[in-house]
């Protein structure tokens, strides 16, 4: 269906279905931050789920919640995270002069840290797999869409305009990106908050 949803800062649409069965959840904007009070941005993004799954999956448990007591309740968000429900995020880079090394950098911080919260100090060969994915010769310019799609079974697939470039099955790796954008201390507080509101709303 031809429905877009826009982020606000950045313009970039997000189409409100990701083919048959990702619903948008809500969308954000990645920023990096250089040095205090400076930053630049480096993506929007949009979270979708599977609205069946979530219902199949979440709704004995929190049905008799309602969406606005739902929002921040830490449980709700660790049980998406933990779940198999298939979800993705999509992201356009809206700047033009970043490298993929640059990239690299950036998510060894955001995603490393992540790994040893959950995992363990045993993290580094896990993160160099999801790293090695993006290689120098892939280009990344101003508008690049990637997908990384967790699909059932803890597979994580990632597509960059639409080619694959890589599968791992790994529940801690699942669960550390989507903690970037749900967890507790997301790159995107109000996005966050948004998504868990949708989310909520289809249980
Ligand atoms: O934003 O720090 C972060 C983590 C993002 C998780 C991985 C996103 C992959 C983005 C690929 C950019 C192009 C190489
Ligand atoms: O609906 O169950 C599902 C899976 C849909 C996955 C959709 C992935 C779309 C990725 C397309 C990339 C093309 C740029």
């Amino acid at each position: 269906n031809g429905v877009y949803v826009h982020e606000k800062r950045t313009g970039v649409p997000f189409p409100s279905a990701l083919g048959p069965s990702l619903k948008l959840c809500g969308v954000g904007l990645r920023k990096k931050s250089l040095i205090p009070f400076i930053s630049f941005d480096v993506y929007a993004f949009g979270v979708y789920a599977a609205d069946l799954d979530i219902k199949e999956y979440l709704s004995a448990k929190y049905r008799k919640f309602s969406a606005s007591k739902l929002q921040g309740k830490k449980e709700f968000t660790d049980d998406l995270m933990e779940s198999d429900i298939p979800m993705a995020i999509r992201l356009q880079i809206v700047h033009n002069e970043l490298s993929i090394g640059f990239f690299r950098s950036i998510f060894e911080e955001s995603v490393g840290s992540r790994l040893q919260k959950f995992g363990g100090s045993d993290y580094k060969e896990l993160l160099q797999r999801f790293t090695s994915q993006f290689r120098d010769e892939h280009k990344i310019p101003n508008g690049s869409i990637i997908h990384l799609l967790r699909e059932k079974g803890h597979f994580l697939r990632t597509l960059i305009d639409g080619q694959e470039v890589g599968s791992i099955q790994s529940k801690l790796l699942c669960k550390s990106i989507l903690d970037i954008y749900v967890g507790e201390e997301a790159f995107d507080e109000p996005a966050k908050e948004d998504i868990e509101h949708n989310v909520a709303t289809y249980l």
